[in-house]
């Protein structure tokens, strides 16, 4: 008999699937779509550029990259150094080849030459130095101002590593030689995600155009432990949440165990001086694993979870900062905090990092794993399951169907993500609870919904205040560096008026 469960528990079970077999890349998990990512990184100025530069590379596949620009900050003011990128390039060009026997057929990893052509470099001085009337764009801003005026339809993904003068540059060029309606539309397919404020012109982009999409942490100057980024791996350096995540998962010693390995980590990798690649959420956010919703920023994903300065519909501002998960951790205390929404991911995104690393072995040398596939409902598409439910009603989502390419054995973990869609600091409580009872080893969950008067009780967003609910499924295999997908099921509860479509 199915045991019914308060989803505040986790549900973890364990099933057998079929014996080993080599993997084709035909049965590898789809990439469908590839965001379009430009790169800005104050590279150099401490190791932790670099190191996000070579887990960026093994995930190259996944995206469309539009450039990669060294830029300054205020901790690098006046040079700029592409010859450090170029470094780990080179030894990634020479393990393509590797990595593509771990690639699904049609996202093969672009090759070493192709990410050379894409390297420049940006202004050679300070932030706001290097935008005004007579200072020409550049070679990195007249490659950003390219990308954002090609044909493409797709959004344009700045990530900001350092300072971000390239793409004020870049919009103050803009307002210059567009009509405001033009120019509006060109920023409308940017989004930034900048690893807080490195340089003056973060601010200035903000001030100037409030109607970009702009995803940073603000806090007073250099008080960076504040900010969500540091969940990466900043615990001990910041002494914030320790004791929450596992930081023997990014100590120099795992690293030089599991990074800093063959051809392409041993060369690339440096070890880290301060913490771990503190810009590695930029892209973390954007990864295609079932989990994050790029367009979504308060949904959170592996980048972290973040929500709107202003929720004012009146005006267009744009710009997301620090939201706070509730998470418990490793010491079974509790922690509510913004990088808690980033290193509650942690294992997944190291073993993840750990598992690709194996991939740029040589074939005799990889202990390769790769990703379970879920199917839910029916569908192996990554984007979020949306089901309209009635409240108080039961309804059946069903992951019978998931396997995993080399046939390992995979846990299924369901639960209710209760602060997306939440304002409040704290949601024990304040969110209606689903309650799930499973089936089939896990692979099938009977989703009791809450009774109307919680469902629909004003508090959602939706126009008759029903709650949109968020249940994931966390789907682990048991390979070597065991490999983590996701889906997210989002649950519109609609009250007994409405008609259920
Ligand atoms: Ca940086
Ligand atoms: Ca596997």
């Amino acid at each position: 008999m199915a045991t019914l469960i308060a989803l505040t528990v986790l549900w973890t079970l364990v099933v057998q699937v079929s014996a080993k077999f080599v993997v084709k890349p035909s049965s590898l998990l789809p990439i469908p779509n590839k965001p379009r990512v430009f790169i800005l990184s104050d590279i150099s100025n401490e190791p932790d550029d670099q190191e996000s530069l070579t887990r960026y590379l093994l995930y190259a596949n996944q995206f469309q990259t539009e450039g990669i620009c060294a830029v300054t900050s205020t901790w690098l003011t006046d040079e700029v150094h592409t010859e450090d990128m170029l470094s780990v390039v080179n030894a990634y060009g020479n393990v393509t080849d590797n990595l593509n026997r771990h690639a699904p057929a049609d996202s093969p990893y672009p090759t070493g030459d192709h990410i050379r052509s894409l390297l420049r470099k940006g202004a050679e001085t300070y932030g706001m130095k290097a935008v005004g009337k007579d200072v020409p764009l550049s070679d990195g801003g007249k490659l950003l101002l390219e990308r954002l005026q090609d044909d493409s339809d797709q959004p344009l993904w700045v990530l900001g590593w350092g300072g971000v003068n390239v793409l004020a540059q870049v919009l103050y060029k803009v307002h210059e030689t567009h009509s405001e309606t033009d120019a509006a539309a060109l920023r409308a397919k940017l989004r930034v995600y900048a690893v807080s404020d490195q340089d003056d012109s973060g601010p200035w982009i903000r001030q100037q155009y409030p109607d970009i999409f702009y995803i940073s942490s603000t806090h007073g100057w250099n008080q960076y432990g504040l900010a969500a980024w540091t969940g990466i791996s900043g615990e001990n350096y910041y002494c914030e949440d320790v004791g929450g995540p596992d930081s023997t998962k990014v100590s120099h010693k795992w690293l030089r165990d599991n990074i800093q390995i063959g051809p392409y980590g041993k060369i690339a990798y440096p070890s880290f001086k301060y913490i771990m690649e503190g810009d590695t959420p930029t892209f973390l956010y954007l990864i295609q694993n079932g989990l994050g919703v790029p367009e979504q920023p308060d949904y959170g994903s592996w980048g972290g979870r973040y929500s709107k300065v202003i929720p004012s519909t009146e005006l267009n501002f744009n710009h997301y900062s620090d939201a706070a998960d509730r998470v418990k951790g490793q010491n079974n205390e509790t922690f509510i905090s913004s990088r808690a929404t980033i290193w509650r991911w942690r294992e997944a995104y190291q073993n993840d990092f750990a598992a690709r690393m194996q991939w740029s072995l040589p074939a005799n040398a990889s202990r390769a794993n790769h990703h379970p596939i879920i199917s839910i409902n029916g569908s192996e598409e990554l984007a979020p399951l949306n089901m309209t439910v009635q409240a108080g009603s039961t309804v059946t989502v069903n992951a019978a169907g998931t396997t995993d390419p080399d046939g390992d054995r995979l846990s299924f973990r369901w639960f209710q993500y209760e602060e997306p869609g939440s304002s409040d600091w704290n949601v024990a409580g304040q969110v209606p609870v689903l309650n799930v009872s499973l089936s089939q080893s896990g692979r099938m969950a009977q989703v009791q919904i809450p009774e109307e008067k919680e469902s629909c009780n004003g508090k959602g967003f939706n126009p008759s205040g029903c709650w949109l609910l968020h249940l994931i499924l966390e789907v682990t295999d048991n390979g070597y560096h065991p490999l983590t997908s996701y889906r997210r099921v989002l649950l519109q509860t609609m009250n007994s008026t409405q008609t259920v479509s």
